[in-house]
């Protein structure tokens, strides 16, 4: 039986990634908006990888800072620090864990907002999801 559970285990990831395709093809259409990421380091064990992935309302604006929170209730959320001039609209690197532990005595809750420029020169402001962790 080992065999049809190692089968089922592969179909059942192929269907998760066959999803996930389907998501990512998905989203080329999507609404503006941003996808917080936040990882373990693989290599440097005191780093986490951060990655802020942008949809922006439209292809033409840049993304000028991406400025990351620790939510909290009821009191204001904590700013952690800020990043400037991405190429993309998107904000990727690696950071000391440390910086994400907004709260000392329990679990994190990690946000950003990422300011674009317009053609223009009027700006708007994405919101992210919030990750939860505890750093
Ligand atoms: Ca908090
Ligand atoms: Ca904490």
């Amino acid at each position: 039986m080992k065999t049809i559970s190692i089968l089922a285990k592969g179909t059942a990831a192929l269907v998760a990634a066959t999803a996930l395709t389907a998501a990512t093809a998905g989203s080329a259409h999507a609404a503006a908006g941003c996808r917080l990421y936040v990882e373990p380091h693989q290599i440097n064990q005191t780093n986490v990888l951060v990655e802020n992935s942008c949809q922006p309302r439209s292809a033409t604006d840049t993304l000028y800072r991406t400025t990351y929170y620790g939510a909290d209730w009821p009191d204001a959320d904590d700013l952690l620090f800020s990043r400037y001039y991405s190429p993309l609209p998107l904000d990727s690197f690696s950071k000391y864990f440390r910086v994400f532990n907004e709260d000392t005595s329990s679990g994190d809750e990690i946000y950003s907002l990422s300011l674009f420029v317009t053609a223009t020169g009027s700006t708007y402001t994405l919101k992210s999801n919030e990750v939860d962790g505890a750093w």
